[in-house]
C-alpha cells in the first residue's frame, strides 16, 4: 500500500555558527547524505514524496509550554552572540536563526506522516528531519533537540485519530529522556529505548536511564529502558533485545501505531555510539516492527553522525518499509555477555507489569548496574586516534558490504504461488506471480523415485512445481514462494525439497514443520539442516538439529514459542533457505500461520518456501502470499497468557539448546541459576 518519505530542503538551513566540538556533528550534510543514498538506490522514487509543512503553535503546545515556544520564536531575530549565549543555557544545544523554522518543519513532517498512515494513504513511512527531537522536554532544548517531534506525533495520533495505544521505539544510541519524561505516567504510550549507558558514564549521565526506571503512577511498566553497559554492541545484541524484551511487551500492549525514534548513531562507524550493528540490521529491526499495528510504522530521524553509515542504514530501513526482503545479517549471531546482563535486568524490572515476562522462571535480579565506581563521567573523545583507526577499518568494511549488496540485487520476482488447481476464490496481491511451470520430467522422476507417496500423478505434478520453484529461489530469480501439495504426499515432498535444496546450492537449510510431519529418517546432523517441528510427535532422539515443541493453545503461548524459540534458533542457525511446511491438521489459525511466515522472512534474506496442503482455503493461501510479499500479518486477536504447561515445555527445551544456539539466551552467564552476592565496601 505504499511508503511515504517526508522531507523539506529547508531543514538543511540550520547549522552551527561558532566553534563547538560537541555540537558540530549535527550538520546539514546528514540530511543530504541520507537523501542522496535513497536517490542513488532508486528508493526515493519508489516512495510517495511529501513536502513537509510547519507544525502550528497549537501542535507544538501538545507537548511544550507556551513560554518555551515563545522563547524559540524569539530566536529568529537574534544575532550570533545572543544565540550562542542562549544555547549555553542548555546541554549540548546550538541555535541558528533558522532553527525555529527547521524544528517546526521537523514536527510538521512527523505529523504529516502520521496523518498519511492513519488515513490509509500509505502503509508506513519515514520523515527525514533535523533537528532531532527525543532529548527535548516540555520547556527545554537538549542534546541537539528543540521540539520533541515523536512525542508530539504520539499525542496528535491520540487526539486527531482517536488512538488509545501508541508504541514508541527509540533505537537511537542515546536515551530519549525527553520522551521518557513526557510519557512517564501515561499508560497509553509505551516507550522503549536502548542506549549506550556504561553504568552512567555516558551522556546524559542519568540515573533514570537505567533498567529500573519503569514509569510512574498509572504509567508503571510503560517505560522500558535497556541500557548498554559496553560499547561494541552488534547485530546479535540488537536482535536479542527485540526478540526477548521489546516484542513480547509490544505484542501484549497491542499498539495501534508504532512510532520509531530512528537514530542511526547506534550503527557501526558512528563516533557517538561506537557500536557495531551493520546497516542491514536496521532492515531486520524494521521488519520485526512491521508485524505490529497492522504494519503502521512511522519512523522519524533522530541522530546518526557517520554520513556513510547513516545513509546506508536509512536505505536499509526504507527498503524494509517498502517490503523488500532484508539481506541476511552478517557476523556471528552471539550476543555479548554484557548485553545479556542488560536484557536480564530489564526483563526482571518489567516482569511485575507484563504477563509475557512472568512464569519465565524469574531469573535472579542482578545487582543494579548504576554502581558508578569512582564517580566522574569520562566520556570518550569521539575523534581520538584510536577511534579514527577503527573508523577507517569500518569504512572499508562498509564499502565491501555495499559491493556485496550490489552483487546480490533483489530478485525480480518477490513472491510466486504454485497451485495444483486454479482457484477462482483466491485473490493475490498485485505483483505476485502465479507459477504454472514445472521441473523437467526426468528430474522429477529421479527425485520422486524412493517415495511411494509420490507415485501418483497428482503428487508428481505438484512435486514438479515445487522443484521448479525451489530452483528459481536458489538461482535468485524469485525471493519467496508458496506451493501446494496433496495431503498424503506432504512429508515426501518436504523430504525431496530438503534434499534438493541442499544439493542445489543451499549451505544451510532450516525446516519449520507444523503438525504431524516426521523428520525424514536419513537426514543427518551434519550442521547443514535444522529441523524444527511444532505440534507434532515428541522426538525420539532430539538433538540440537532436531527440535520438537508442542503447539501452545493460547496467543501468549504461541508468541512465546515464536519469539523465544523459533526465531532465536532461526537467527542463530543463519540459514540461506527456509522451508515452512504446514502438515495435515497443523492446527494453526490463519493469523498464526501468517505471523510465523512473515517473521521467517528474516533469517534467510527473504528466501522462504511455504509448502501447504492443496485443500488449504484460499484465505490461507492469500494471507501467506501477502506476508511473503511484505504486507503485515493480521492481528492474532486479544492476548491470552500462556499456560504453565506450555511455558514449562518451552523452558525444558531451551536449556539444552542454549549452548549451541546463542540467540536463545536471555540472561548473562552469572545469572543462570546463580545468585550474585554483592559485597559492599
Ligand atoms: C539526537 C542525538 C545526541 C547529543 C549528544 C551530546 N543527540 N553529546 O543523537
Ligand atoms: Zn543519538
Amino acid at each position: 500500500m505504499g511508503t511515504a518519505l517526508v522531507y523539506h530542503e529547508d531543514m538543511t538551513a540550520a547549522r552551527l555558527l561558532w566553534e563547538d566540538p560537541e555540537c558540530e556533528i549535527e550538520c546539514p550534510q546528514r540530511l543530504t547524505a541520507a537523501l542522496e543514498g535513497l536517490q542513488q538506490r532508486g528508493l526515493e522514487q519508489r516512495c510517495l514524496r511529501l513536502v513537509a509543512r510547519e507544525a502550528s503553535e497549537a501542535e507544538l503546545g501538545l507537548v511544550h509550554s507556551p513560554e518555551y515556544v515563545a522563547l524559540l520564536r524569539g530566536t529568529q531575530a537574534l544575532g550570533t552572540q545572543e544565540l550562542q549565549a542562549l544555547s549555553g543555557q542548555y546541554d549540548a544545544v546550538y541555535f541558528h536563526p533558522r532553527t525555529f523554522h527547521c524544528a517546526r518543519l521537523a514536527v510538521g513532517a512527523a505529523l504529516q506522516l502520521v496523518d498519511a498512515v492513519m488515513t490509509g494513504a500509505v502503509r508506513n513511512g519515514l520523515a527525514l528531519v533535523r533537528p532531532p527531537g527525543h532529548h527535548s522536554q516540555r520547556a527545554a532544548a537538549n542534546g541537539f533537540c528543540v521540539f520533541n517531534s515523536v512525542a508530539i506525533a504520539a499525542r496528535h495520533a491520540k487526539q486527531k485519530h482517536g488512538l488509545h495505544r501508541v508504541l514508541i521505539v527509540d533505537w537511537d544510541v542515546h536515551h530519549g529522556q525527553g520522551t521518557q519524561y513526557i510519557f512517564e505516567d501515561d499508560p497509553s504510550v509505551l516507550y522503549f529505548s536502548w542506549h549506550r549507558y556504561e553504568h552512567r558514564r555516558f551522556w546524559p549521565y542519568l540515573r533514570e536511564s537505567d533498567a529500573d526506571a519503569v514509569g510512574q503512577g498509572q504509567g508503571l511498566g510503560f517505560t522500558v529502558n535497556l541500557p548498554w553497559n559496553q560499547v561494541g554492541m552488534g547485530n546479535a545484541d540488537y536482535m536479542a533485545a527485540f526478540l526477548h524484551v521489546l516484542l513480547p511487551l509490544a505484542f501484549e500492549f497491542d499498539p495501534e501505531l508504532v512510532l520509531v525514534s530512528a537514530g542511526f548513531d547506534s550503527a557501526i562507524g558512528d563516533p557517538e555510539g561506537q557500536m557495531q550493528a551493520t546497516p542491514e540490521c536496521f532492515a531486520h529491526l524494521t521488519q520485526l516492527l512491521q508485524v505490529l499495528a497492522d504494519g503502521r510504522v512511522c519512523a522519524v530521524l533522530e541522530g546518526g553522525y557517520h554520513l556513510e553509515s547513516l545513509s546506508q542504514s536509512v536505505c536499509m530501513m526504507v527498503q524494509a518499509l517498502l517490503g523488500d526482503p532484508a539481506p541476511p545479517l552478517s557476523g556471528p549471531m552471539v550476543p555479548h555477555g554484557s548485553a545479556l546482563e542488560s536484557i536480564q535486568s530489564v526483563r526482571a524490572a518489567q516482569a511485575p507489569y507484563w504477563m509475557s515476562l512472568q512464569q519465565q522462571g524469574a531469573a535472579p535480579v542482578l545487582s543494579p548496574s548504576t554502581c558508578s565506581p569512582e564517580g566522574k563521567p569520562s566520556p570518550l573523545l569521539p575523534w581520538g586516534p584510536e577511534f579514527k583507526a577503527a573508523a577507517t577499518q569500518t569504512m572499508a568494511a562498509l564499502s565491501s558490504l555495499l559491493d556485496k549488496l550490489c552483487l546480490n540485487p533483489t530478485p525480480p520476482v518477490r513472491t510466486a504461488v504454485a497451485l495444483t488447481a486454479p482457484d477462482a476464490a483466491l485473490v493475490l496481491p498485485p505483483g505476485v506471480l502465479c507459477q504454472e511451470r514445472s521441473a523437467l520430467p526426468e528430474e522429477m522422476q529421479a527425485w520422486a523415485r524412493p517415495h511411494k507417496a509420490l507415485a501418483q500423478d497428482k503428487a508428481l505434478t505438484a512435486l514438479g512445481k515445487v522443484l521448479y520453484l525451489l530452483d528459481r529461489l536458489l538461482d535468485g530469480q524469485v525471493s519467496s514462494g508458496i506451493a501446494a501439495t496433496p495431503a498424503p504426499a506432504t512429508a515426501a515432498t518436504l523430504d525431496v525439497a530438503i534434499r534438493c535444496g541442499l544439493s542445489h546450492g543451499a549451505q544451510r537449510l532450516l525446516c519449520v514443520a507444523v503438525g504431524q510431519l516426521d523428520r525424514p529418517p536419513d537426514l543427518t546432523d551434519d550442521g547443514r539442516n535444522l529441523w524444527l517441528n511444532i505440534g507434532g510427535k515428541e522426538a525420539a532422539a532430539p538433538s540440537t538439529f532436531h527440535v520438537c515443541v508442542p503447539l501452545p493453545g493460547t496467543t501468549g503461548g504461541f508468541l512465546n514459542c515464536v519469539l523465544a524459540l523459533v526465531l532465536p534458533l532461526a537467527y542463530s542457525f543463519q540459514p540461506d533457505l527456509v522451508l515452512v511446511a504446514l502438515g495435515p491438521a497443523h492446527g494453526l489459525r490463519d493469523p498464526q500461520a501468517a505471523l510465523l511466515t512473515a517473521l521467517l522472512r528474516g533469517p534467510a534474506g527473504g528466501r522462504v518456501l511455504a509448502l501447504i496442503d492443496e485443500e488449504s482455503t484460499p484465505q490461507l493461501v492469500g494471507v501467506l502470499a501477502r506476508v511473503l510479499h511484505g504486507e503485515a500479518p493480521p492481528s492474532l486477536g486479544p492476548f491470552s497468557m500462556a499456560s504453565p504447561e506450555d511455558m514449562q515445555a518451552l523452558m525444558r527445551l531451551r536449556g539444552p539448546l542454549e549452548p549451541q544456539w546463542k540467540m536463545l539466551q536471555v540472561a548473562g552467564e552469572a545469572g543462570v541459576g546463580v545468585v550474585r552476592l554483592r559485597v559492599s565496601a
